[in-house]
């Protein structure tokens, strides 16, 4: 079992917490959120980076926990489709990186749940970006 597997199983049995309780835990993260440094990919495999960025100040957030992560062609009212996120080690703190497969250009959405240090809730961060053919 891979980092990763074992990391989207505990993203799972969070997902049937309430959803009550899943609204009060963002409240608590709503300070922070998650930017593309890259900004050109296409279909294929990319490796893309992000950075977690608390808005005020814009310092970087090291050692969050990426518990799920989705991609999805949302944007394009393709929201069935997806593709494979395999999560990749950081290089730099506060830098998240990962392997992206998107199977065709357009609009694509990448969904994040992650666990912030000293954090109680749970950031729900979606990024849209357009692959390029
Ligand atoms: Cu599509």
């Amino acid at each position: 079992m891979t980092l990763f597997t074992r990391v989207r199983r505990v993203g799972a049995a969070l997902l049937v917490l309430p959803w009550l309780a899943l609204q009060e835990a963002r409240a608590d993260t709503a300070d922070y959120a998650f930017q593309l440094v890259d900004k050109a990919i296409h279909p294929g495999a990319a490796d893309i980076a992000l950075r977690l960025v608390k808005k005020a100040g814009g310092e970087p957030i090291p050692d969050a926990v990426i518990f799920s992560a989705r991609l999805d062609m949302a944007p394009d009212h393709m929201e069935t489709m997806t593709a494979p996120v395999e999560a990749l080690p950081s290089t730099e703190p506060g830098i998240y990186r990962f392997k992206l497969s998107p199977s065709m250009a357009g609009n694509w959405r990448l969904s994040l749940r992650a666990k912030i240090q000293g954090e109680t809730g749970t950031l729900s961060s979606d990024l849209t970006f357009k692959v390029e053919p």
